[in-house]
């Protein structure tokens, strides 16, 4: 069942039915002033933080209430609707909308009763308020007189869990007041009597806006229970059932803002109004509002504003393939996902609440990689950041905090960070994702003034780049396991395998292998000769030591427990078939092509279903080792046997390294949003971003996907596609193009940004095969192999590939 459709033009996704099985959400704003908004206007806004800077109020967990509602009432019929179908909803036999999720902005248009409205969520470009843009039509042949009520729901307190939980002490310092087009909420106004800069226990006063342009306000509600009313909800408030709001304020309680206004409307007119909400002084907000008075002229010109800015982001990569499923994610909907992480990390979304207060490590770390061939500086920016929380050991902090003070933090080996964030130790494989990151940068960038750049450690000392990169190397050699790979400590990817300190872990060993070759490549530039040995020579027994150890017959498998014993070998009664070995075996360039075959084929037999390939099989149940964690979920789910969709990535990857284009493309096609959404009602997730996982083959649930948006799987994926599919492999000193790709495709188009120029890109495929070059053509140039040197590149350069 499809629930919308793709609009590659104005790259929106339509929502044609509200009633989709999930909420179904969008991002607006920047980390200055977050807003989420689901196609029924249910969500939240927050200023930083999710966790400690919520303004907007929203219950998780509970039906996608409440949210920015408008709501319209016929003054002569009183019947009342909203501008979105929740929460008064209406019988979907007569109200008709569509929601359309662009970049940055939502727009919801409905019909009902001779009524149009269209209203459009956006934050403006660089501010930090957000606007609910509002035009509303008579289609009738009548005139027609209608309330129009917006509703905002306050949190009482800026931190999230203190506004849910805390209620002895949130209900009791909110208050709010009407000031003409705006209700201002005050918290702590007790306080007013403070100096500038003086603080009663770390607060002071600070204030909240609703407020409303192009129309006067009628009348208002400041209090949350008056609006609604007791036994009543969002879907009846007794405000609105009334047509008139009763001119009231909170003193305690819970606050809200509530506006509304009576326009008539002759047969054919609209009128246009915009509601705005933030955290701001109330001189500001008076400001704001003011600015809006021309808000028809006002809103149009910014939102131009930010569809040109966010197009433009996409613009630097762009595709055209017979797929239209992997040309919308590609050139919308997985990058934007990807910038999404990026900014959000995992702090707000619907699953998360914003309650961790940091960044994770490896998560940050791969979502960098996702928006290196968009938005290099972006990455650049990040990179740095990231590399100032690798500890003098060469670790990563497990989580950094968001007031990470380089040079200056606690580390796992410090009681005092253990207990703030609640992490006891460092994880295997955080500063082993620094490589491909870094390396990636530079050579889509040929910044090489990077590799030399100082950048503090976070606890003490500074060190180049390359410095960092070395110290990564060493904290794996510091902490090698019985057999001499890489141990798996507190964790490696898979926060569900404890492996410990004499435990091991093939996928750390496997990454580990990874990281020196792309070392090596550093080395080189350096002409670093002694260290080139060195990694030649520990490179050289650590390969050794893994084939020995960990390859199984027809698969590598997982690793070693504390006391030695082998997990995933192929007699285990559980777990004995994991997917991130192999895939990872060929990604390091450690399987050799017999092995890369084998357990690629074990993957695609043992692993694989129509949502893509499992994480590992049998589940987890009576056989679990004592680092197992995975057994304590649902088999079919999450670690224990979900489908784990940021492994489709490299799974992606590893089958594209391979030549193996029809099985990249079709796992891609398995696990991708957008090929499911004519399956909507049993994905239910958004048919247009990631979740974290797929429910699995052994649950009653197979192929409904959770944890939306935010998750390592939007840049994993797009590396898969780019790289592997799409064979863009830039390296230090140019651009290799190795494409991987279903037989039937006769040609597709790239359209790239690339180190100052502009590469438009053909590929050609008369004979139908999978993967190879055979001619290739560099603005007119024919070119040996399928490497396009830097100095061949000019400002638009056309380049012409033959596969066959
Ligand atoms: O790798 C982790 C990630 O850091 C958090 N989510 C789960 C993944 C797999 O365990």
């Amino acid at each position: 069942m499809r629930y919308g459709y793709f609009d590659e033009e104005k790259k929106e996704y339509v929502i044609t039915r509200p009633d989709t099985p999930a909420p179904w959400v969008n991002y607006l704003g920047s980390p200055e002033y977050g807003a989420i908004v689901s196609n029924n206007a249910g969500g939240y806004s927050f200023a930083k933080s999710g966790a400690n800077g919520r303004i907007l109020r929203y219950i998780f967990n509970q039906f996608d209430q409440p949210g920015r509602y408008i709501y319209l009432r016929d003054n002569d019929t009183k019947d009342y609707w909203s501008a979105s179908w929740q929460p008064v909803g209406k019988d979907l036999s007569e109200y008709k909308s569509e929601c359309h999720h662009g970049t940055a902005y939502t727009k919801m248009m409905a019909d009902y009763s001779g009524i149009h409205s269209e209203v459009r969520y956006y934050v403006p470009l660089g501010q930090s308020y957000e606007v609910w843009n509002l035009k509303v039509t008579n289609c009738s042949d009548r005139k027609r007189e209608i309330s129009v009520t917006g509703y905002a729901e306050f949190t009482n307190n800026s931190n999230y869990e203190q506004d849910q939980v805390n209620l002895q002490y949130s209900q009791y310092i909110t208050r709010t007041v009407f000031c003409g087009d705006r209700v201002r909420q005050m918290i702590h106004a007790n306080l007013d009597g403070l100096k500038d800069g003086e603080e009663v226990d770390n607060k002071n006063v600070f204030n909240r806006f609703f407020g409303l342009a192009g129309e006067k306000v009628s009348s208002w509600c400041g209090d949350r229970e008056k609006f609604l009313g007791r036994y009543h909800g969002y879907n009846n408030p007794s405000g609105v059932e009334a047509g008139v709001l009763c001119n009231e304020g909170n003193y305690n309680e819970n606050s809200c803002g509530a506006l509304s206004t009576v326009i008539t409307l002759e047969p054919g007119e609209s009128r246009e109004m915009a509601f705005l909400a933030g955290m701001k002084e109330d001189n500001e907000a008076a400001e704001i509002i003011a600015h809006y008075a021309d808000c028809e002229k006002t809103c149009a010109v910014e939102l131009e504003e930010l569809i040109s800015y966010w197009h433009g982001q996409l613009a630097h990569f762009q595709i055209r393939t017979p797929s239209p499923e992997f040309d919308t994610m590609i050139n919308t909907w997985n990058a934007y996902n990807c910038f999404m992480t990026f900014i959000w990390s995992r702090a707000a979304s619907f699953t998360y609440c914003g309650l961790r207060n940091g960044y994770g490590y490896r998560d940050t770390v791969q979502d960098i990689q996702g928006v290196i061939h968009l938005a290099p500086q972006m990455a650049l920016d990040k990179i740095r950041f990231m590399l100032s929380a690798q500890v003098d050991n060469g670790g990563g902090l497990p989580l950094v905090k968001f007031t990470h003070n380089p040079g200056h933090e606690d580390t796992p080996d410090d009681a005092s960070y253990v207990q703030e964030t609640g992490h006891p130790a460092y994880r295997a494989d955080d500063a082993l994702w620094l490589f491909p990151t870094v390396y990636k940068y530079i050579s889509e960038t040929g910044n090489f003034a990077f590799i030399d750049e100082v950048i503090p450690f976070a606890n003490k000392d500074e060190g180049t780049v390359y410095e960092h990169l070395k110290r990564a190397i060493d904290f794996s050699m510091n902490h090698l396991g019985r057999h001499g790979m890489p141990a798996g400590l507190y964790a490696d990817w898979n926060d569900c395998l404890r492996l410990g300190k004499d435990g091991e872990s093939t996928f750390v060993a496997l990454q580990f292998y990874y990281a020196m070759t792309i070392l090596k490549e550093f080395a080189k530039y350096k002409k670093d000769e002694k260290y080139i040995k060195y990694l030649e020579e520990k490179q050289e027994q650590l390969g050794k030591l893994i084939q020995e150890l960990c390859w199984n017959e027809d698969r590598f498998i997982r690793g070693f427990t504390e006391r030695g014993e082998v997990i995933g070998k192929r007699t285990d009664p559980e777990a004995n078939m994991w997917l991130n070995p192999q895939s990872w075996a060929v990604i390091s360039g450690l399987a050799t092509e017999r092995q890369a075959d084998l357990a690629l084929q074990m993957v695609y037999e043992r692993l694989n279903t129509e949502y893509g390939a499992i994480l590992m099989d049998p589940p987890y149940h009576a056989n679990a080792f004592d680092g197992a964690l995975a057994v304590i979920y649902n088999a079919g789910t999450k670690e224990n046997a979900g489908i784990f969709s940021q492994s489709q990535g490299w799974l992606i990857l590893a089958e594209a390294l391979c030549g193996h284009g029809e099985r990249a493309f079709n796992y891609f096609l398995e696990n991708a949003p957008a090929a499911q959404n004519d399956r909507a009602e049993i994905r239910q997730l958004e048919p247009y971003c990631y979740g974290q996982f797929t429910e699995g083959k052994a649950s009653p649930n197979f192929g409904r996907s959770h944890v939306h948006w935010l998750t390592g799987t939007a840049s994993t994926v797009m590396v898969g596609c780019v790289e592997g599919i799409l064979g863009m492999r830039p390296d230090f000193y140019g651009l290799r193009i190795a494409p991987s790709i279903p037989k039937e495709w006769e040609k597709f188009e790239i359209s790239k940004d690339f180190r100052g120029c502009h590469l438009h890109i053909t590929v050609k495929n008369p004979g139908h095969v999978e993967a190879g070059c055979k001619k290739l053509y560099v603005n007119g140039e024919e070119l040996p192999g399928n490497y396009i040197p830097q100095e061949k590149l000019t400002g638009e350069t056309e380049i012409e590939f033959y596969m066959s």
